[in-house]
C-alpha cells in the first residue's frame, strides 16, 4: 500500500507518488510545479508497465517496469504532458505543470 496523502507544503520541491495498477494510473491527473518530482510505482502483482512521455520539449521513457519497480521523473518544463504506457495504450496520466 502506497500513501497518497497530501503533499507537504514547503519551499523544497514536492515528490508525488503515482501508482500503475489495474491498467490505469492513480491518480489520472496531477497538478505540479516546475521542479517537482513524481515517482511511478508499478503496484501490480504480475503486469509489466512502460511509462513514457512524447512531448515537443522533452521525452521521458521509464523502460519496462516489473511489479514493484519504481521510476522517477522531475518536471522541468511548464505545460500539460501525458504519460502513456507502451504496453497498455489506454493508460494515461495527465501532468499539469506550472
Ligand atoms: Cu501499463
Amino acid at each position: 500500500m502506497v500513501a497518497l496523502g497530501p503533499a507537504q507544503a514547503g519551499f523544497s520541491s514536492v515528490i508525488r507518488i503515482v501508482l500503475l495498477k489495474g491498467r490505469h494510473y492513480d491518480p489520472t491527473d496531477l497538478f505540479l510545479h516546475r521542479g517537482d518530482t513524481i515517482t511511478l510505482v508499478n503496484g501490480d502483482d504480475n503486469a509489466v508497465h512502460h511509462a513514457f512521455i512524447e512531448a515537443d520539449r522533452f521525452a521521458f521513457d521509464a523502460g519496462d517496469q516489473e511489479p514493484g519497480k519504481q521510476a522517477t521523473l522531475t518536471l522541468k518544463e511548464p505545460g500539460d504532458f501525458i504519460i502513456q504506457c507502451g504496453i497498455h495504450p489506454k493508460m494515461k496520466l495527465t501532468l499539469h505543470v506550472q
